[in-house]
């Protein structure tokens, strides 16, 4: 087999498991483009997208304002380092202080190493503005969290799957279950060297878990009350997924209507990644105001990668398109129609346990088993049928497409999961 010949999706399946590490078991699908709301295999099958690359790509696939930006500045320069100045770094950050409303913010390149920046801002906040002594911070964080695949990170993971096996882990973390504001007051009132309070405004990968309406704001002025700093995890929730330009949203520059009425809830600490580039680069960012981002100093941090022009460039079309084509109010809508449709086919059903979201980041909860199959099954019937989404522990279906949809794709989507869906009710 030459290497320039087109490859069968099973020529490609077999190639990544020969060379490649084992680190995922994909959907057996193998894609070869995308536009939109849609993406096809190398056998030329189309598909509605039910994933977005995990919430990455909300603006849709190869979004035309974003790739060419992103071609038009890597034509022209595409890394300096931070050794230098480059002139459009500067630019964006700008643009995104003034958009999410922060002093300021530190690039990255993905949403690991933005929580991991996040981490290391708020510790050193603790010993140089609390007074915490060295070594002595503790940080909270929630039980199911996922906030990434680093050392530190998966220190304070209970998944035992990304855990085991990867010690020693980091120290100085403490596990509080989700949406739950006394053990946060408890460990508050029981730690006098917390430094921070990490949190996820939805937990996706324990299985998009909605906390209670008032949770984050309660949680919150709790922080504020022990001078500690919340840190909000939006890699995924963020730009716009749940139907705000932020979950936490706060004090935004969004137009969203529905922002208003909802708690909003100011983060110390802002976590950016996956559609700040609307999945066409890898960017991610960390926001905060100067009394704490003011504690970096030079050669305290950094990335080659970070804040590159292309990054730079792309993240802020990626954004402009999140503003003007009214992303946010998009998916709030069409996040109410979907569950809306899908609760009436559960009122019926006997595989279909319930649905829950926000905005387009929505999951089924399938009638059986962790360890059962169907969840899985589903998702490669889903696929036969033209629509590709995929299980996340064993019995649950997150639903994410992009926001970009239309309401008419939409209900063609219900259309086929619940035609999907019947074929296993008996
Ligand atoms: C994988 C899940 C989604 C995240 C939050 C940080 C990161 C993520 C809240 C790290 C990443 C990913 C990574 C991906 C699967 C995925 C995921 F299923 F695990 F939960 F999106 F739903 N904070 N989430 O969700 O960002 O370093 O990956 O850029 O396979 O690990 P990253």
């Amino acid at each position: 087999m030459a290497v320039l010949e087109k490859l069968t999706s099973q020529q490609a399946i077999d190639l990544e498991n020969k060379y490649g590490a084992h680190n995922y078991h994909p959907l057996p699908v193998v894609l070869s483009k995308g536009e939109g709301v849609y993406v096809w295999d190398v056998e030329g099958k189309k598909y509605y997208d039910f994933l977005s690359a995990y919430s990455a790509v909300n603006q849709g696939h190869c979004n035309p304002k974003i790739v060419g930006a992103m071609v038009n500045q890597a034509q022209t320069l595409t890394l300096t380092s931070r050794a230098f100045y480059n002139d459009k770094l500067g630019e964006y950050e700008k643009f995104a202080t003034e958009y999410f409303g922060f002093d300021k913010l530190l690039p990255m390149n993905t949403g690991a190493e933005a929580v991991e920046t996040a981490l290391k801002v708020c510790r050193k906040w603790a010993y140089e503005k609390k007074g915490i002594s060295e070594n002595d911070a503790q940080i909270i964080v929630c039980e199911n969290n996922f906030h990434g695949r680093t050392t530190t990170i998966i220190s304070f993971s209970n998944d035992p799957v990304a855990r085991k096996n990867f010690g020693p882990y980091t120290q100085g973390f403490i596990k509080i279950e989700y949406d739950n504001l006394e053990a946060l007051q408890h460990a508050l009132e029981n730690n006098k060297n917390v430094a921070g309070f990490m949190v996820e405004p939805i937990q996706g990968e324990a299985g998009v878990y909605v906390p209670s309406e008032d949770y984050l704001s309660k949680a919150k002025a709790l922080c504020e009350k022990h001078n500690v700093l919340f840190i909000a995890d939006e890699v995924q929730t963020g730009i716009a997924r749940t139907g705000r330009l932020l979950a936490t949203c706060g004090n935004c520059s969004c137009t969203d209507k529905n922002c208003s009425g909802t708690p909003d809830v100011k983060p110390d600490i802002l976590i950016l990644g996956k559609a700040l580039s609307g999945g066409a680069y890898p960017v991610s960012a960390v926001l905060a105001n100067d009394d704490i981002m003011n504690v970096i100093t030079p050669g305290s941090h950094g990335s080659t990668f970070g804040g590159n022009p292309v990054a730079a460039a792309v993240a802020i079309a990626a954004l402009e398109v999140v503003r003007d084509e009214k992303l946010a109010e998009n998916a709030y809508e069409l996040g109410e129609l979907f569950r809306s449709e899908m609760n009436k086919y559960i009122a019926n059903s006997k595989i279909v346990n319930l649905v829950r979201g926000k905005g387009l980041l929505n999951a089924i909860v399938i009638n059986d088993s962790e360890e059962s199959e169907t969840a899985w099954n589903i998702c490669v019937a889903l696929k036969e049928n033209g629509l590709l989404a995929k299980p996340t522990h064993g019995n649950i279906i997150r639903f994410a497409p992009p926001l970009v949809m239309t309401k008419e794709q939409l209900m063609e989507c219900v259309e086929i999961i619940t035609k999907t869906l019947k074929e296993f009710e008996k």
